[in-house]
């Protein structure tokens, strides 16, 4: 399975986020997909490709044109009123707020970022623009007939919806990618999500259609982020009906507790939906010691995740999402992949 990558992502790193009462390291960092790719190369998954220039084009088809230009501009407009700081919102409009997007870049952060650990820092627009970049020409890839492709992405994108961002995520590069292909003339594409979070940005981008299927597996919202979105009872609305599913699971839940089955219903749903090309949000904060997550996946289980895969027998398209322990992000997210070439359907 040849990787895109592009070193782009390295120029946006938070300086911290607001954690626990506290201001602490961030941790979406750049090591992150630098051991992701060294992980790569170690065991010689196949080519590492750089990617092809698209622009904001393909952003634009799954988030708000307003939302897009508010990521490419803001980082300027704080600076103007602030200077070089990561800017980060201190109001949000919740509930009986109005939904009007104000003047001032203080009252924009809140109206477009709804967390306060996705901050816009010098190089976010830099990164996701790259990021974009890596996800469409991984999927031009798989749309021209390989039978999978990896985009090793930075930050993670899953969180990002139509005209909202949070959870460290900016642009849905998973999003941008099934849109991208049903562009291309795909009639059906499903997206199996496999990040210890729910993905709240590309549920929503998806919601009401019936071309591209969103099946979840997640801890669940109740306990942890992102707590308003992830629901078993969220199945999708209008044309959408039906081809949304969400599985979350209990803190703790291990492979043979819970993990095994939520994922073979998973696989099941998305065979049933025989889709075109299937695409994953591989994200690998399930790792028991990930240091934000509370599922409880050994190393070995990530090959397990990998050959199950394989089993839905369609091309396939990895993208990468979460996974916080820093030294075990890469191997564990290449042991998928790995176990995902080496077996037989
Ligand atoms: C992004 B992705 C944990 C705070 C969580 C946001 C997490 C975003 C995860 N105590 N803050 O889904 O990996
Ligand atoms: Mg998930
Ligand atoms: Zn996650």
């Amino acid at each position: 399975m040849d990787t895109v990558y592009s070193e782009g992502h390295a120029v946006h790193h938070a300086s911290g986020e607001l954690i626990s009462g506290e201001f602490k390291p961030a941790f979406e960092m750049p090591q992150r997909a630098y051991n992701v790719i060294d992980a790569v190369r170690e065991v010689g998954l196949g080519e590492i490709r750089e990617p092809e220039k698209h622009g904001s084009a393909p952003a634009t088809r799954v988030h708000t044109e307003r939302m897009v230009r508010f990521l490419e501009t803001a980082w300027d407009e704080w600076v103007a009123k602030r200077g070089e700081i990561d800017a980060f919102p201190l109001i949000w409009p919740s509930r009986s707020l109005r939904d009007i997007e104000p003047n001032d870049i203080d009252g924009k952060l809140g109206f477009y970022c709804a967390d306060a650990g996705t901050p816009i820092t010098a190089g976010t627009w830099p990164c996701v623009s790259a990021g974009v970049d890596v996800a469409v020409t991984a999927a031009d890839m798989v749309l021209n007939g390989a039978d999978s492709a990896f985009a090793a992405t930075r930050p993670p994108g899953h969180h990002a919806g139509k005209e909202i961002f949070l959870g460290y995520c900016y642009l849905n590069f998973t999003a941008i990618a099934a849109q991208h292909m049903i562009d291309a003339g795909k009639k059906k594409v499903a997206i199996l999500d496999v990040d210890y979070h729910h993905g709240n940005g590309t549920q929503d981008i998806f919601y009401d259609r019936d071309d591209v299927l969103f099946v979840s597996l997640h801890a669940d919202p109740m306990e942890v982020f992102p707590f308003f979105a992830g629901h078993a009872d969220e199945t999708g609305t209008g044309a959408g009906e039906g081809y949304n599913v969400n599985m979350p699971l209990p803190l703790g839940a291990t492979w043979e507790s819970h993990y095994a089955e939520a994922l073979d219903r998973g696989i099941e749903a998305v065979k049933d939906f025989d889709p075109d090309i299937l695409i994953v949000s591989l994200g690998v904060d399930t790792y028991e010691h990930d240091p934000i997550g509370q599922i409880c996946l050994k190393r070995e289980d990530y090959a397990r995740i990998g050959e199950a895969l394989k089993g839905i027998n369609k091309p396939t398209l990895f993208m990468l999402e979460g996974g916080y322990m820093v030294d075990h992000v890469g191997v564990n997210v290449v042991d998928v992949l790995k176990a995902f070439d080496a077996a037989t359907v």
